[in-house]
């Protein structure tokens, strides 16, 4: 389904679980967004960790965001998820976002590969669209990471989902976003194509600054060079996982 008729379709669910009558929004999402603090704060102590031991960081900028409702409810139309709370948890797994910004290809290895060995962190789904670029032309490294959040009575393992992206492709992915929202998700063929050579454009342009890079870097711990990293990925815990979502490597 298309996101419009997705838009039209939760038009039509006023009367589902999934709504501000049914759903106290703010109850819903407190967990959430813990997670999405706790995963930054992690990123951001790394930061200055590096900054201060290396004086070379593979990361240059930390963002976050929360799905909003009406976006998570389009999203389970899309998925054909049923709009219960239940099923949302159990299926959207990206309703708290980590975006990480690196100079390089290597660094966003070496970002996923610092993070994934935190212990109290669950690496539990991978998705390398640099080794596997989408069709849009979009690359970055993404991780589905379980995170502990202490609640009063007991610990929640809060899925967020980790977006590690190089300095070039975040600036093709943010106008591109803006291309898709200005053209209401239906972007001329011709944009289109221009999208995918500027995609194209960014990704030469990493690997030629990636093999200048290792002329003359040294490699660091946890270098993992520019050709992958090899992650151990947990199988998911999360009850009522959507079978078939994403790869595992
Ligand atoms: P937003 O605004 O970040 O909330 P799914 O997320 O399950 O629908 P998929 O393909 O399994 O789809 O997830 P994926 O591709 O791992 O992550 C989707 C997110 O990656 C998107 O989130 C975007 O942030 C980003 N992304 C993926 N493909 C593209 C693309 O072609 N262009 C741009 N600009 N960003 C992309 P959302 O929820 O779509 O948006």
């Amino acid at each position: 389904m298309t996101v419009d008729g997705a838009h039209k379709v939760v038009g039509d669910l006023l009367q589902t679980e999934f709504t501000p009558t049914h759903t106290d929004f703010a109850g819903f999402l407190l967990p959430y967004q813990c997670a999405m603090s706790a995963l930054s704060t992690k990123v951001n102590i790394v930061k200055d960790e590096l900054t201060h031991a290396d004086h070379y960081c593979p990361i240059r900028h930390v963002t976050s965001r929360l799905k909003p409702p009406d976006s998570i409810l389009g999203k389970a139309v899309c998925i054909g998820c049923p709009p219960t709370v239940d099923d949302i948890r159990a299926n959207i797994l990206d309703i708290a976002g980590v975006r990480v910004t690196c100079g390089l290809i290597s660094d966003t290895h070496r970002v996923a590969t610092l993070l994934s060995q935190h212990a109290d962190l669950t690496v539990i789904e991978v998705e390398d669209y640099i080794a596997h670029p989408k069709p849009s032309g979009y690359n970055g490294f993404h991780m589905i990471i379980q995170v502990p959040v202490y609640l009063s009575d007991r610990v929640a393992r809060v899925p967020v989902e980790l977006q590690i992206r190089t300095i070039a492709m975040d600036l093709w992915a943010n106008l591109e976003h803006k291309i898709d929202d200005k053209h209401d998700h239906a972007v001329p063929r011709r944009l289109l194509n221009e999208l995918i050579d500027a995609a194209a454009a960014a990704h030469r342009l990493d690997v030629k600054m990636q093999g200048l890079y290792d002329e003359i870097g040294e490699p660091t711990d946890g270098h993992h060079g520019h050709n992958g990293c090899h992650l151990e990925v947990a199988r998911p815990t999360i009850d009522g996982w959507r079978a078939g979502r994403g790869r595992y490597l």
